[in-house]
C-alpha cells in the first residue's frame, strides 16, 4: 500500500467509514479552574463570550481598515476581530501576485506620478459605495494621502481594479468620501501647491498655491472612476482636511474643514518659527461648504477651466455662482461628520476641548438670506459662527472624530490627548459616558456609522499608540484596535487587537450579509479588467506561439500539474507566460514561482494571469506551484530551460529514473481498485442524502466528477499501454489515474463532513 492510500484510508476512517474513531481525552479543567489559573474576572469571561467565535462561525460585521503606509487594506470581522484578508491596493503584495503579474502591474502603472512608479501609498480613509445613503457592499474607495490618488476596490473579489492620480493636487487628505448614491468620490487637498507641475516659489504662496476638492465621477456600470467626467473646485491655500458628503436634507452639499488658514509657511532652517507655531495663531479656521450638485451643472454648462486637461471651477466662478461658502470653526479642526439625517455637522478642533454642532438648516438659511459675516481674502462669503451653530459642548482634550450611534442623538467622539472616547448627546448637548482607550485614539468607527442608518452595537477605537498592551516585538509596535460594546448605557471594552500593518487611520464596517463575494472566476478571467482574458487557455489546448518575437506560453494549472512542465527557449528570448487555473473547486488556488525573474503569480480558480520577462542568461530555472493545493503539490513543478544561442539537442531521450515491470503495473492497479472502493462508499453516502440542498456540496460533487472524468481518461491511456505491454507507460498512467482518484476522494470526504455538520437527511438508501 502506498503512503497515500494509507492516508486516504485513515481519512475515510475518521470520516466514519470502517474503523471507529478513537475518543478524545478531554481536559479535566473547569471554567473556574481556568479563570483562576489565568487570573480572569467574570467581566473578562463575559467579554470573551461576546467576541469568541467557534470554529466555522461567522462575524456579524466586516471591517475594512486602511493599512496606512503599507498601502494596503485590512479586512477583519466583528465581534471576533479575526483578520480575514489584506487587500493589496497601492503596494505590490506577492501572495496575491499583485505587482508581479502583468494584469495587476497594469493597475499599479495607472498610479505613476510623472512617469515614476510609486510602490506604496499612505492610505487613510476607506469608503464603501452607497445607494440612497446606505452601504451597498459593492465597491470600496480609498485614498493615498502622499501621492494624491484614489483606488477602486471591487467587493465581488476584494481586488484593486483602478488607481487614479489627482491631476492638480500635490497632496491630499480628505478622501475617500462618497455622495449618497456614489455619484462622486470626494478627495480634498491637504498641503497647498501649484496646480501646474512647474516650480513656483513659496513667495507666491498666497497667489499661486491652491487647495481644491475633486469630485471623481464613479461609473457604476463600468465599475470604474471616469476621469473625463470628474471635476474640481479651486480653494484657497488653506490646508484642507477631512471631508464628508451631506445626506438627505443636506444631499448635494459637501463639507471640508481646514487648518492653517493663516497660510503660514515655515522654514526653521531659515530662522523662521516652524509651521506648528504659525499654523495655530488664529482662534478659528474654516469649514468649506460646497454645493457639488450645482458645481456639476456648472461644469456641464462649460463654466469650468481646463487645467492639466481637467475641469476646474475657479474660485471667482464658484463665488459668483453661489456654490462655495466658509464657516469659522474652532482652532485646528480635524474631523467633520454629517449626522445620519443630514441635519447636523459635527466638527472638533484638535486644540480646543469643544465639539461644535452646526445646523445645516441655519447655514442654509444664512446663505439663502445672503446674511454673511464677511469674506475671506479670496472673496469667499463667510457665515457667522454663532448663527450657524446648533450647540457646542466640552467633550475632552483634543477631540478628533465623531461617529453616530443607531440611537437618536447619540455620538462618540475620539479624544486624542485624554486617550478616551466620549459618548454624548448632540441634540441636548450633554456628556453621557467616557471610557479610557490605549492609547491616543485617532479615528473611531461605529457599525455602518457613515450611512443614513448606523447600526450601533459596536465601536472600534483606532489607537495611535499601543505602548504596553502586547508582548514586546521591538521598537516598532503593532497598532491597537479596541472593540467597545456600545449596546448599553455604559461603554464596555471587549477586545484589544494588535494589527501588524500600519498605520491605519480610518475604517468602515458593513453588515456581513450585504457582502456577496464570488467563490470563483468565470473561466479564463482577467480579474483586473473584469473581462475574459485574451490569453485564457482551455485544458488540452496548451501551446506555444511566437508572435512579434515574443514566445507566448499558453498554459493551465490544475491539481497537481502545471502544463507545460518543460519550457525551452533560447537565451535573449522575451517570454510571456499565461496560466489559467482550470479548477472549478472552491479554494483551489495555484501559485507560480520561478527562480531569478521576480515573478510570483497567484491564480485563483478560473483566473488567467500572465508574466512577461526576458530570459537573458542561459541556465536551468525550476518553477513550481506555491500553494499547498493537493497531496502531490510538491510535484506540481517544471523547468524553464534557457539554452545558449545555437544550442542543438543531442541524445534527445530522457533518462528514466526507474524502470517498471508488469508486476509494478499489477500492484498499481490493485491500489487503484482499493481506492475506487473508498470512492464508491463515499459517493453512496452522499447520494443517499439530500446533498442537492447544499450548494457548497453540489459544487464539490461537480469538482469530484471532474476529477473522476480525468481519472477515466488516464484509465483509458493506462489500458492502451498495458494492451501494448508497455509496462513503463502503463504503470505511470495508472499512477496518474490514482492521483485523480485521490483528489476525488479527498473532495468526497470533505463533502461528507459538510453534510454531517449541516444536518443532511437520508432521502434514499
Ligand atoms: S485622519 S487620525 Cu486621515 Cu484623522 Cu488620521
Ligand atoms: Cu498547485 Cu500546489
Amino acid at each position: 500500500m502506498t503512503r497515500l492510500t494509507k492516508h486516504l484510508l485513515t481519512l475515510s476512517a475518521a470520516a466514519g467509514f470502517g474503523l471507529a474513531s478513537i475518543g478524545t481525552a478531554f481536559s479535566a479543567e473547569s471554567l473556574e479552574d481556568v479563570m483562576k489559573r489565568r487570573g480572569l474576572t467574570e467581566k473578562d469571561i463575559l467579554a470573551a463570550a461576546k467576541t469568541y467565535t467557534p470554529t466555522g462561525g461567522r462575524d456579524e460585521f466586516v471591517v475594512f481598515s486602511s493599512g496606512g503606509q503599507s498601502g494596503q487594506l485590512i479586512v477583519y470581522g466583528i465581534p471576533s476581530m479575526r483578520i480575514l484578508k489584506y487587500v493589496a491596493v497601492f503596494t505590490p503584495e506577492p501572495w496575491q501576485g499583485y505587482g508581479f503579474d502583468d494584469e495587476s502591474k497594469a493597475v499599479l502603472a495607472q498610479g505613476k506620478i510623472n512617469g515614476t512608479e510609486i510602490n506604496y501609498g499612505d492610505t487613510h480613509h476607506p469608503a464603501i459605495s452607497e445607494t440612497n445613503g446606505e452601504y451597498d457592499g459593492e465597491w470600496l474607495f480609498i485614498n493615498d494621502k502622499a501621492n494624491p490618488r484614489i483606488a477602486v476596490v471591487d467587493l465581488k473579489d476584494f481586488e484593486t481594479k483602478q488607481i487614479v492620480v489627482n491631476p492638480i493636487m500635490k497632496s491630499e487628505h480628505g478622501g475617500a468620501f462618497v455622495t449618497p448614491n456614489t455619484e462622486y468620490v470626494i478627495e480634498a487637498t491637504q498641503y497647498a501647491g501649484p496646480f501646474s507641475n512647474d516650480f513656483v516659489p513659496l513667495s507666491k504662496f498666497n497667489d499661486e498655491y491652491r487647495g481644491a476638492v475633486t469630485y471623481w465621477k464613479f461609473d457604476r456600470e463600468a465599475g470604474r472612476i471616469d476621469p473625463a467626467q470628474s471635476f474640481s473646485v479651486e480653494l484657497p491655500p488653506y490646508s484642507q482636511d477631512l471631508s464628508d458628503a451631506g445626506k438627505l436634507v443636506s444631499d448635494g452639499w459637501s463639507f471640508t474643514n481646514s487648518f492653517c488658514t493663516e497660510r503660514y509657511v515655515g522654514g526653521i532652517e531659515r530662522g523662521r518659527p516652524p509651521f506648528e507655531a504659525g499654523c495655530s495663531q488664529k482662534d478659528t479656521d474654516f469649514l468649506h461648504m460646497i454645493n457639488w450638485k450645482k458645481a456639476a451643472e456648472l461644469v456641464a454648462a462649460g463654466k469650468a477651466t481646463k487645467i492639466n486637461d481637467h475641469d476646474v471651477i475657479m474660485m471667482d466662478t464658484a463665488v459668483a455662482e453661489g456654490i462655495l461658502f466658509l464657516i469659522p470653526e474652532p482652532k485646528s479642526p480635524h474631523g467633520v461628520d454629517v449626522s445620519p439625517d443630514g441635519k447636523y455637522i459635527i466638527v472638533s478642533g484638535k486644540l480646543d476641548t469643544h465639539a461644535s454642532v452646526y445646523s445645516f438648516e441655519k447655514m442654509k438659511a444664512l446663505i439663502d438670506a445672503k446674511d454673511f459675516a464677511g469674506t475671506d481674502p479670496y472673496g469667499i462669503p463667510i457665515l457667522d459662527l454663532k448663527k450657524s451653530l446648533h450647540t457646542q459642548l466640552q467633550v475632552g482634550l483634543g477631540p478628533l472624530h465623531t461617529q453616530y450611534d443607531s440611537k437618536p442623538c447619540v455620538v462618540y467622539t475620539s479624544i486624542y490627548v485624554d486617550s478616551q472616547v466620549t459618548k454624548w448627546d448632540y441634540c441636548e448637548g450633554k456628556v453621557l459616558d467616557k471610557i479610557s482607550v490605549h492609547y491616543n485614539i485617532g479615528h473611531l468607527m461605529s457599525m455602518e456609522g457613515d450611512s443614513v442608518s448606523p447600526k450601533g452595537k459596536y465601536l472600534v477605537s483606532l489607537n495611535k499608540l499601543a505602548i504596553d498592551r502586547f508582548n514586546p516585538v521591538g521598537p516598532l509596535h503593532p497598532q491597537n484596535h479596541q472593540l467597545i460594546d456600545i449596546s448599553g448605557d455604559k461603554m464596555e471594552l471587549l477586545y484589544d487587537m494588535p494589527l501588524p500593518l500600519g498605520e491605519p487611520h480610518y475604517a468602515v464596517a458593513i453588515s456581513a450579509d450585504k457582502l456577496k463575494p464570488k467563490v470563483r472566476y468565470k473561466s479564463g478571467w482577467d480579474s483586473r479588467t473584469d473581462q475574459r482574458s485574451p490569453h485564457r487557455t482551455l485544458p488540452g489546448r496548451e501551446r506555444t506561439e511566437v508572435v512579434d518575437g515574443v514566445t507566448h506560453i499558453y498554459g493551465t494549472l490544475i491539481r497537481s500539474h502545471i502544463t507545460p512542465e518543460i519550457i525551452e527557449v533560447e537565451e535573449g528570448s522575451t517570454v510571456s507566460l499565461h496560466f489559467t487555473n482550470v479548477e472549478r473547486a472552491e479554494d483551489e488556488t495555484h501559485g507560480f514561482a520561478i527562480r531569478g525573474f521576480d515573478i510570483n503569480l497567484s491564480a485563483e480558480p478560473g483566473k488567467t494571469v500572465s508574466a512577461t520577462f526576458k530570459a537573458e542568461k542561459p541556465g536551468v530555472y525550476p518553477y513550481y506551484c506555491t500553494e499547498f493545493c493537493s497531496a502531490l503539490h510538491l510535484e506540481m513543478q517544471g523547468y524553464l530551460l534557457v539554452t545558449p544561442k545555437g544550442y542543438t539537442a543531442e541524445g534527445v531521450a530522457l533518462q528514466e529514473g526507474q524502470t517498471y515491470t508488469e508486476e509494478d503495473y499489477t500492484k498499481q492497479v490493485e491500489t487503484v481498485n482499493a481506492t475506487q472502493a473508498v470512492i464508491d462508499s463515499v459517493v453512496q453516502y452522499i447520494t443517499a442524502r439530500n446533498f442537492k440542498d447544499f450548494p457548497p456540496v453540489v459544487a464539490m460533487v461537480e469538482d469530484a466528477t471532474d476529477q473522476l472524468n480525468f481519472a477515466e481518461e488516464a484509465k483509458t491511456k493506462t489500458e492502451e499501454f498495458a494492451a501494448a505491454k508497455d509496462w513503463q507507460n502503463a504503470t505511470l498512467w495508472a499512477q496518474q489515474w490514482f492521483q485523480y482518484q485521490v483528489k476525488a476522494a479527498d473532495i468526497g470526504l470533505r463533502a461528507k463532513t459538510y453534510l454531517d455538520q449541516n444536518g443532511a437527511k437520508v432521502v434514499n438508501q
